[in-house]
Formats: structure tokens, C-alpha cells, sequence
């Protein structure tokens, strides 16, 4: 592990809702450019939903020591997943209704290659089966059954995930079976990373273990491209956490991402990313939800907003490692 001095924890409250806003004009329209008082530019840089400062350490570590993008963000999308005390991620993760813990996750690299794995059971890091998939299939997603066969026969292991922590919390769960498909607020840690080299390669990963208690076979955004994650290249990329429902019905990841392309910065493509969701939301008459987004240009400049209060992020560039509060609309 890196030096840890690097480490300070930085926190902006409500860092975009005190974004400067603006336009630029193009062809009489305006194009929104909030900036977040965060944001500078600088690469290589990680960045990564909530505050998992080990995952962008880890990542940034794989970039110093020459890794890819894409090894940076994997590595990174590892450690929430091994980690029993992350009850949205991997080993340790809330289980579904019926007690089965299933996971879902995607990679994106900078050639735009994908991979993906979903309603995956008893496999500790299924991001690094969906780089499998990636490289070693000529599919883009592979789910349930099919993907644990698929990850057994890449060397994976089967592993039970229910700790004993999220087995008790199914157990009182069971006493009322109340099913809420809304994300409980307090309570979720999907991890959706960006990681962009020093040549400004960009690579992402995402993954989850979904809305605790869900019905069985349900799957998120967290493992759609477009949804959970979203990488482009030439202008930048943009990821996920929240209510997967709502975020995969907007496209999150791949509207910032052409937002951005339009011309928004990366702080302006998020906040719009969120007035499409409080949209759909209220059309659905969906209430007391969370979803946040952060999107990174070529700069290295980043956005951060969530609908409500909240959302946090891990940001490792020019040298610190900091968490920073994201701005939120309602
Ligand atoms: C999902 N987006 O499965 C995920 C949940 C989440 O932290 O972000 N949890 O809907």
C-alpha cells in the first residue's frame, strides 16, 4: 500500500451546488458548463464512487508500476468486492430475497471493448470474469449459470459469499419481507471506477451486488453499458450508482458521456443526467431513491451529482488521494 500521508480526507459540502454555472453558445444554443470547484485537471487519474479510498490507491498504484488503464480500474473494482464489511459488492454483499447472493459487473476499455457478467453466484470478483468475457469470448454479457461456467472454466473459484454479517441481516429480513425496490440510501456502496493513464487511456469497471433483498434474477444497471458505465476514448467516460432501475431507463453512463461530446463539461452532463432521472422518477412515481454519477473528460477533469444528498466519491490525482462530497439536486 502507498504511502498513506497521501491520504486526507477533503470534503466539499455540497461541492456542485455551489458550481459555477454558465454557457457557452453553439449555433444559438447554449451548452451548459457548470464547473465543480473540485475538479482540475491532471492525469493519470482514478476516480470512483464512494469513499473507497483503497480502490483508487490500489488503481493508481497499478498505473505508477505501468499497468493499463483497464488493469487499474479492475484492480481497483477488486477491493470493495473482497471486502466482507461491503454489503453492495461481491463477498459480503446483501443477498437477494431468497438468500442468494448475485452479483453483476462490467469493464469498458479504451478501444471501447466490453465485457460483462450479471446474476452471478458464489464468485468473489465477478469484474474480473466480465475482463474474461471481454478477452476471451466474442460476447459482450454472459449471465446467471452460464457465467459461473464460463468463470470456473477461466480458473475461478467457487466460494460461498454470505458472511455471516449479511446471512443475519437476510434473517431479520425475512421476519417482515418487506420488499422495497428502492435503494436504501444509507446503504450502498456499488463501486463503478474510472481510470485514465498519463497518455489519457481511459478504462472503467462497475460492479455490484444489486438492490439487497431483490427478486430473484433481477439485475441492475451496474453490468448494462451505457447504464452503469460508459467509456468513450476521444471524449471521456461516466459511471453509476443508485437505483438501477431508474439509471438503466435513462442511459446514464452513455448520456453524460454524449453530453460531454456535445460540449457540456463533465459537472453539466452529470447534473443532467440527474433532471432525467427526478423525470423519469416522477413519471414512474418512484420516491426516496438515490442515484449519482461521475463522468471524467480527456483533461482529466471531473463531475460529480446525485440526486440527493449523500453521494460521496474517491478522487486520486496530482498526487492526493481525497474524498469529496457530491453536489445533489433534491
Ligand atoms: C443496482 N446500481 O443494482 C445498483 C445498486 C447500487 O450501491 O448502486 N448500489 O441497481
Amino acid at each position: 500500500m502507498s504511502n498513506r500521508r497521501d491520504f486526507f480526507r477533503y470534503t466539499l459540502v455540497a461541492a456542485a451546488g455551489a458550481a459555477l454555472t454558465g454557457c457557452v453558445q453553439n449555433n444559438d444554443k447554449a451548452i451548459p458548463q457548470s464547473s465543480n470547484p473540485a475538479s482540475v485537471k491532471g492525469r493519470p487519474v482514478v476516480i470512483a464512487t464512494w469513499n473507497n479510498l483503497i480502490a483508487t490507491e490500489t488503481a493508481m498504484k497499478k498505473l505508477t508500476e505501468g499497468g493499463s488503464a483497464l488493469d487499474a480500474a479492475e484492480a481497483g473494482a477488486r477491493i470493495p468486492e473482497a471486502d466482507p464489511n461491503d454489503v453492495s459488492v461481491g463477498y459480503g454483499g446483501l443477498p437477494d430475497r431468497d438468500g442468494n447472493v448475485t452479483l453483476d459487473a462490467c469493464v469498458m476499455d479504451d478501444k471501447g471493448n466490453s465485457g460483462a457478467v450479471c446474476f452471478l453466484k458464489n464468485i468473489k470478483h465477478p469484474v474480473s470474469v466480465a475482463r474474461k468475457v471481454m478477452e476471451n469470448t466474442p460476447h459482450n454479457m454472459i449471465c446467471g449459470s452460464g457465467a459461473l461456467e464460463f468463470a470456473l472454466s477461466q480458473g475461478f473459484i467457487e466460494e460461498d459469499l454470505l458472511t455471516e454479517g449479511s446471512r443475519k441481516a437476510w434473517q431479520e429480513w425475512l421476519k417482515e419481507k418487506k420488499y422495497q425496490p428502492v435503494i436504501n440510501i444509507e446503504r450502498h456502496d456499488t463501486i463503478g471506477i474510472l481510470a485514465m493513464d498519463k497518455d489519457g487511456r481511459l478504462s472503467g469497471a462497475c460492479t455490484t451486488s444489486g438492490l439487497s433483498y431483490k427478486m430473484s434474477g433481477r439485475i441492475g444497471d451496474s453490468p448494462i453499458i451505457g447504464a452503469g458505465l460508459f467509456v468513450d476514448n476521444e471524449i471521456g467516460a461516466a459511471c453509476a450508482t443508485g437505483l438501477g432501475e431508474l439509471v438503466t431507463q435513462t442511459l446514464g453512463s452513455f448520456l453524460i458521456v454524449e453530453l460531454m461530446r456535445m460540449g457540456y463539461s463533465p459537472q453539466a452532463a452529470c447534473e443532467e443526467a440527474v433532471n432525467r432521472i427526478i423525470r423519469r422518477a416522477e413519471a414512474a412515481g418512484v420516491t426516496d431513491y438515490q442515484a449519482g454519477f461521475l463522468a471524467l473528460d480527456k483533461n482529466g477533469e471531473h463531475g460529480a451529482f446525485s440526486v440527493v444528498q449523500g453521494f460521496n466519491y474517491a478522487l486520486y490525482q496530482n498526487n492526493k488521494n481525497i474524498v469529496l462530497e457530491a453536489g445533489h439536486k433534491l
